[in-house]
């Protein structure tokens, strides 16, 4: 029998947490084609500034990956592909701004957005191992590539103003990319010891409780 990596135990052990943010009512109210017009404005707005947060985040993984003594030169590239394919990310989101007359240099972040921020800069710090910090990287990638994938699905009925950022989350390059993170999480976390599991998990669990709340936020306003 083939042994499972540690995050498809996770998977399964956590299936309904991990389900309320990738099956979330905003996802589906997305996917039927429900969703209120205004909400995607909102998602655009704190989503710019969400990425711009994540970009120094990612360096830092990036960075620990580097110092990472042995066999870490794939996982450095993995991650400099996902530092590189951000940059792509950050000029669409403006230039989508442009097109629906959002100033983003006006836009506010909102709670949830500012909690979610929060906890990636606590992240970033020195104390935090690889591990913790490359689960965390591949949490919040494999979230975000499942909720818009899952908009994306045959039958699916996502209004036009969606369709670009569903294909751009959902797309089957974005879940390469997430594999390979979560391969990367896998072979690290085989050597790790009993504290840094604990930790990994509860990063994990986190991701997905602040992903809830970011789509919660785009439900409200
Ligand atoms: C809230 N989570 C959120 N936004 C994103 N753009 C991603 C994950 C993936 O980059």
């Amino acid at each position: 029998m083939q042994e499972i990596g540690k995050t498809e135990t996770w998977l399964r052990k956590h299936r309904p947490v991990y389900n309320s943010a990738t099956k979330h009512p905003f996802i589906l109210s997305i996917r039927d084609g429900t969703v209120q017009s205004h909400s995607f404005k909102t998602w655009l707005a704190q989503d710019y500034l969400f990425v711009r947060e994540f970009v120094p985040f990612v360096a830092s993984v990036l960075i620990k990956a580097c110092k990472e003594s042995d066999d870490s030169d794939d996982d450095v590239e993995v991650i400099l592909g996902g530092i590189a394919s951000m940059n792509d990310d950050i000029s669409w989101f403006k230039r989508e701004a442009k097109k629906w007359d959002i100033r983003l240099s006006e836009v506010v972040p909102q709670k949830a957005n500012k909690d979610y921020c929060r906890l990636l800069e606590s992240l970033m710090s020195s104390d935090v191992e690889y591990s913790e910090a490359v689960t965390a990287l591949w949490a919040i990638g494999v979230v975000y590539q499942e909720s818009f994938a899952y908009c994306f699905e045959e039958g699916s009925k996502s209004p036009l103003e969606w369709k670009e950022s569903c294909e751009r989350w959902g797309s089957e390059g974005f879940g390469q990319y997430c594999r390979s993170l979560q391969k990367m999480v896998d072979r690290r976390l085989l050597k790790a010891s009993d504290d840094e599991l604990k930790k990994a998990e509860v990063v994990f669990l986190s991701i997905i409780e602040h992903e809830v709340e970011f789509w919660n936020m785009c439900v409200r306003k």
